[in-house]
């Protein structure tokens, strides 16, 4: 499937702003998979669709995470955390992706989760930064993502669950393991 392809698939299933941050995330993870030598294909595809299932009603996502391999205990945080989960469902289901490494980034895009990989980063640090987005302490994160792939990460799950607190927000699991892992590998043991 080649990117012109994949945007005729994703377009109709995203608002025009929603579009474009996809994009921008794209091609924000290209340049990080050139950077961290990663593949820029699956960076690429794995970018685009991404936020692919993020319009899909809420009941209509609740029914694919009943009756698909995907953790129950999603339905008791907010909707928000489907979209990627779902999203990594749809894509085999609809078009036949079945590249683990490529699922594995849209699922986990929004939370992060224990041994990310390369490309789970790629994805997760290039949703935050790319260039439409503008918040206090972006700057910070934009830089480090020019010098160290691990801490870049490490800076948006800490970032994330500091936001989510402010906010009063519950916490799913795999965004603290995000966390916790992350800060053993920069660490060590603390
Ligand atoms: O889909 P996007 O808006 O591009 O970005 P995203 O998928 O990274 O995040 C969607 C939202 O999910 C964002 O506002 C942060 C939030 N989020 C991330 N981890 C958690 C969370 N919300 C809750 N309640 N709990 C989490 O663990
Ligand atoms: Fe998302
Ligand atoms: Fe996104």
């Amino acid at each position: 499937m080649n990117r012109q392809e994949v945007i005729e698939i994703i377009e109709p299933h995203l608002t025009k702003e929603r579009f474009e941050h996809t994009l921008r995330v794209a091609e924000t993870a290209v340049g990080l998979a050139k950077m961290y030598g990663e593949s820029k294909e699956k960076a690429e595809l794995a970018s685009l669709f991404h936020d692919y299932a993020k319009y899909r009603p809420l009941d209509e996502m609740e029914r694919i995470i009943k009756t698909n391999y995907l953790p129950k205990d999603l339905l008791q945080y907010h909707h928000e955390l489907w979209h990627g989960p779902v999203g990594s469902i749809l894509i085999e289901q609809e078009y036949g992706i079945v590249d683990e490494e490529v699922k594995s980034a849209i699922y986990y895009h929004t939370t992060g989760r224990s041994n990310m990989t390369k490309l789970d980063m790629i994805v997760f640090v290039a949703d935050y930064i790319e260039p439409g987005r503008s918040f206090p302490g972006l700057e910070e994160v934009r830089e480090k993502a020019q010098e160290d792939l691990v801490q870049t990460a490490w800076m948006v799950s800490r970032n994330t669950i500091s936001f989510l607190m402010s906010k009063h927000s519950r916490i799913y699991p795999d965004t603290f393991h995000a966390y916790n892992d992350l800060t053993k590998q920069l660490n060590g043991g603390n």
